[in-house]
């Protein structure tokens, strides 16, 4: 590659496309085959050594889908859908990852992906009208750059002192071995009680001698009730593909619930009622269950009834009060991202599965021998970081982005991240982020929320192609705007009010702005409507 990718080498040591995609999840995938059918010669680049994204680098023990496998595929292609069969109602890691090969191979995507090419450097080239991307394996040229980076891909590895003393293997979740870890007979350390250690720490309870889970915020989460998947569900999916995606689309996570969304407030249900009501979504597990009430997310009310009703639960499987006790949240329920889990609670019930609350006095150091906690030493054989990542930003801040100008995105978006339609960044023409910061992407089902987002840039380079359009990118006033209407959307909801790392308050001196839009089918809308109005907010040129 760098100078000998082939055809579109330019003379000048550089490889040069129309449009070069950063990425080969299952945003990047879907681009790449988008464009090549649309006739744009296009390359990607991707820094592991395989497709999937997300779902090649988080192999950590217990890793799957919390969206329901029907509903966690692509639908742009009707053949795709019928030849390939999901084997459980949440897929696992390892059959995502199948899924996402076999899509590779389906549509011979490798001969167009760079793999084990890690991005350094993108600068727009204002004279030639092209961008510039620096790699370890050399240069790249296009005039269109694609950012279909992922929203959870840099991994958030605290700097605890003495890290680096420790004597035994440490692991973060988002890049775990491919080999596989075994924690037979080993005293393990997990820190961190978000989505991916809940899905972790029953797995890994399983197998190691002794678990100590250091927790800093207790976390809600709901039985996801994973199960083997029913044939007949399978078979009425697939029989009705069309009309089920359009009432996926239709959603505002852009996924269809196992029962229908209330739409009165808790807070004015009968106990009765509401008792049930919440019995009979714990029983059928998923995401139903944060969707009881019209007023969940809104009133903090209503809320923090359906808190209580989980507070009661976790007070009702764990044993030991004073552990149930710790991992009782009081917070907002459900404005950190919903867990789904299966025995998380129950698992603390265990008797070599330990506690440690590090709310209050947080890990003071590692030292060779493990983790110190207010003086007293947790000696450990391995050490799980589960503490997540930074979100939505880091992995496109890491690149060094430079636009029009020489201006640096990290400068930019130094108070938080500014898009129009979480598409465009204004000063960064022919630029496109496929689900960025001020899209819906997070809240949503994440498969449906790519394809319309790579729907819409299809349609744009098309556009741009029969106009003649050389640039496009957002007007300065129309990115304010979306940057004002996404903040007013999310105050209206009780997202706002905790610690997540939606805000970025998870990464210490982030500027703390929400940053995903929720809502989906308004969100679609609102894109048609201005790609329609002859891309409305956009410079073209
Ligand atoms: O990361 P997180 P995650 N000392 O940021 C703690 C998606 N996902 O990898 O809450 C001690 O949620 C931190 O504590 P606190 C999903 O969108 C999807 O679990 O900040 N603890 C928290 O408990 C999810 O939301 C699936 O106080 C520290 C944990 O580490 C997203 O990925 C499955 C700490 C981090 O939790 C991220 O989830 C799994 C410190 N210094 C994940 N720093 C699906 O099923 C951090 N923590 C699709």
């Amino acid at each position: 590659m760098s100078s000998g990718d082939g055809a579109g080498s330019n003379g000048r040591g550089a490889s040069e496309h129309e449009v070069v995609i950063v990425g080969a999840g299952f945003a990047g995938m879907y681009m790449l085959h988008k464009l090549r059918g649309l006739g744009f010669d296009t390359v990607v680049l991707e820094r592991a050594d395989g497709v999937g994204g997300t779902w090649y680098w988080n192999r950590y023990p217990g890793a799957r889908c919390d969206v329901e496998s029907m509903q966690y595929s692509y639908s742009f292609d009707p053949e795709l859908e019928q030849e390939w069969s999901w084997s459980e109602r949440y897929s696992g890691q390892p059959e995502i990852l199948r899924y996402a090969n076999h899509v590779a191979e389906r549509y011979d995507l490798r001969r167009d992906i760079r793999f084990g090419t890690t991005v350094a450097q993108v600068d727009w080239d204002d004279d030639a009208r092209q961008w510039r991307l620096q790699t370890d394996r050399g240069e790249y040229r296009a005039r269109f750059v694609v950012m279909a980076t992922g929203c959870l891909s840099t991994a958030n590895v605290p700097q605890f002192e003495g890290a680096e003393t420790f004597g035994g293997p440490t692991y973060h979740t988002g890049r775990w071995p491919h080999e596989g870890v075994d924690f037979s007979g080993q005293s393990v350390a997990v820190i961190g009680t978000g989505s991916s250690a809940v899905q972790a720490i029953p797995v890994i309870a399983a197998q190691c001698r002794k678990l100590t889970v250091f927790q800093r915020t207790p976390n809600y989460s709901v039985p996801a009730r994973n199960e083997p998947l029913d044939p007949a569900e399978q078979a009425k999916w697939k029989a009705n593909y069309r009309e089920l995606r359009a009432k996926m689309f239709a959603e505002r996570a852009a996924m269809v619930q196992r029962l229908p969304d209330g739409e009165d407030p808790a807070k004015e249900a009968g106990d009765d009622e509401f008792c049930q009501r919440m019995e009979q979504r714990w029983e059928v597990g998923g995401f139903t269950f944060y969707r009881a009430y019209g007023d969940i997310a809104l009133d903090p009310e209503s809320n923090n009834r359906v808190a209580e009703f989980v507070r009661n639960k976790i007070a009702g499987i764990v044993h030991d009060p004073e552990v149930a006790a710790k991992l009782t949240p009081h917070n907002t329920i459900a404005c950190k991202r919903p867990c789904l889990d299966t025995h998380y609670y129950e698992t603390f019930n265990q008797p070599h599965v330990d506690l440690v609350d590090v709310s209050e006095t947080p890990i003071e150091r590692i030292c060779e021998a493990g983790v110190v906690v207010d003086g007293r030493e947790y000696p450990v054989d391995g050490i799980v970081y589960a503490t997540g990542f930074d979100a939505m930003t880091g992995t496109l801040l890491r690149m060094n982005v430079t636009g029009r100008g020489g201006m640096r995105l990290a400068d930019h978006w130094d108070a938080g991240p500014r898009t129009y339609l979480g598409l465009g960044v204004a000063g960064f023409p022919n630029m496109f982020t496929v689900s960025g910061p001020g899209s819906p992407s997070v809240l949503t089902n994440m498969i449906p929320s790519i394809e319309q987002h790579v729907d819409w840039i299809a349609r744009c380079l098309v556009d741009l192609r029969e106009r003649g359009a050389a640039t496009i990118e957002p007007e300065p006033h129309a990115e304010a705007y979306w940057v004002d209407y996404v903040n007013a959307v999310a105050d209206l909801t009780l997202y706002p009010t905790c610690n997540s790392w939606y805000l970025g308050a998870n990464i210490p001196g982030k500027t703390r702005v929400f940053m995903p839009l929720p809502g989906f089918p308004p969100y679609v809308e609102i894109c048609e409507d201005v790609a329609s109005d002859n891309y409305r907010g956009f410079v073209l040129t």
